[in-house]
C-alpha cells in the first residue's frame, strides 16, 4: 500500500528538566527529534502510513532513535553508518519564556544522508513524499538527496511536499534563499513561515502576499505559517486563511512539524485543502501544549479535544 516519504536527520535530544542556567540542571530527559521524523510521527498517528528514511550511528543514539520511531508505528528505513556518531541536539529554557536549542551534528551519520539511501523502490511506491531544508543545510550529500528526491517524484508524478525549516545555525540566509529558490519550482506543496517566506520574497509583509508570491516563485501550492494567527494557503490560484487554534502555549518547538503532519495527512486522502488546513492548525495546536517535540501530537480521536464544548469528555 502506499506511505508518506520522508527523509532527514533524526538525533538523540537531551533536554533540561527544570528553568535557568544548563549548567544549574542537575536532570535532563533523553528523547529524540528531528524535523521529517515529528512529521512521520504525525502521520502515524493519525493514521497515514509513512517511511522515514535516514542514516543514524551504529551506537546508543541510533538504537533510541530507531526504537522509538518503531514504537511509533513508522516504517524505518535506516542506512546504520558505523563510521560516524548519530547526532545530538540539547534543549534548554534558560529563562520562562526563553528557549535555546543547541546542535552537535557536524558530521553526524545522519548528515551522511545519500540520494542511494532513498532507494528508487522507496520513492516509486510513495503517496507523496515530504522534505525539509534541514536537510539541505545539514551537508553537501543532504542536499543532493533532497534534489534527487524531489527530482524522481516529479519524474514519477507523485506529490513533493517540502518545508522550509531554515535554520540560522546551520547555514546562512542567502545560502537558504538560493537553495529556495532553486527548489520551489519543483515542489508541489511548500511549507513556510512568514519569515522563512520573506527569505525569497524580502518585500512582502502580508501573509497572503507571502503565499501567492511562493507558487510565484514556482510552487504548485503554498502555506504561510503565522504561529497564533493562523495560517494561509494559496492553491490553484485560490487564497484561503485559516484561523489558529487558541491553546495555552507551553512549547512551540516542533509546531511547524505538527502542522505539516496534520496538512499531509488529509492531502493523502484526497480531503479538500480548507480541510488540510483545519486538521493543520489543529494538530500544530496539539504540539504546543506540551514540552516534547512530538509527544503530544493527537491520534484522529484526540482532534475533537480542541473543538471546543465541556473540557471533560466522558
Ligand atoms: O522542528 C522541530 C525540531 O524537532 C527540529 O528543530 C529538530 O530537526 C531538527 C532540527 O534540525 O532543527
Amino acid at each position: 500500500s502506499r506511505y508518506v516519504l520522508t527523509a532527514g536527520e533524526t538525533m538523540g535530544l537531551f533536554a533540561a528538566t527544570t528553568t535557568g542556567p544548563l549548567a544549574h540542571c542537575p536532570t535532563a530527559t533523553i528523547g529524540i527529534g528531528g524535523s521529517e521524523s515529528n512529521v512521520a510521527i504525525g502521520l502515524a498517528r493519525l493514521g497515514t502510513e509513512v517511511v522515514w528514511c535516514g542514516r543514524t550511528g551504529a551506537d546508543s543514539l541510533g538504537e533510541l532513535v530507531r526504537r522509538e520511531l518503531r514504537a511509533e508505528g513508522v516504517r524505518v528505513e535506516s542506512v546504520v553508518d558505523p563510521d560516524a556518531s548519530t547526532g545530538l541536539m540539547v534543549k534548554e529554557r534558560p529563562l520562562p519564556t526563553a528557549q535555546r536549542v543547541s546542535y552537535y551534528r557536524a558530521g553526524s551519520a545522519g548528515s551522511r544522508l545519500t540520494p542511494a539511501d532513498v532507494t528508487d523502490e522507496l520513492v516509486a511506491g510513495a503517496a507523496a513524499v515530504h522534505l525539509s531544508g534541514i536537510t539541505a543545510a545539514i551537508s553537501e550529500t543532504g542536499r543532493a538527496t533532497v534534489r534527487s528526491v524531489l527530482d524522481r517524484a516529479g519524474r514519477a508524478g507523485i506529490p513533493r511536499s517540502f518545508d522550509v525549516n531554515h535554520r540560522r545555525a546551520l547555514w546562512s540566509d542567502a545560502a537558504a534563499a538560493e537553495h529556495l529558490r532553486e527548489v520551489l519550482p519543483e515542489v508541489d506543496l511548500v511549507f513556510a513561515g512568514e519569515d522563512e517566506a520573506r527569505l525569497v520574497l524580502p518585500d512582502e509583509s502580508d501573509p497572503s502576499a507571502l503565499a501567492r508570491g511562493l507558487v510565484g516563485l514556482g510552487a504548485r501550492a503554498a502555506v504561510v505559517k503565522c504561529g497564533e494567527r493562523g495560517a494561509v494557503a494559496c492553491v490553484d490560484g485560490r487564497v484561503t486563511t485559516a484561523p489558529a487554534v487558541p491553546v495555552p502555549v507551553l512549547d512551540t518547538v516542533g509546531a511547524g512539524d505538527a502542522f505539516v503532519a496534520g496538512y499531509l495527512a488529509e492531502f493523502v486522502l484526497g480531503r479538500p485543502f480548507a480541510e488540510c488546513l483545519r486538521t493543520a492548525t489543529t494538530t500544530g495546536a496539539f504540539a504546543c501544549t506540551v514540552p516534547g517535540d512530538w509527544e503530544g501530537l493527537p491520534r484522529r480521536g484526540d482532534l475533537d479535544l480542541l473543538a471546543g464544548g465541556d473540557p471533560v469528555r466522558r
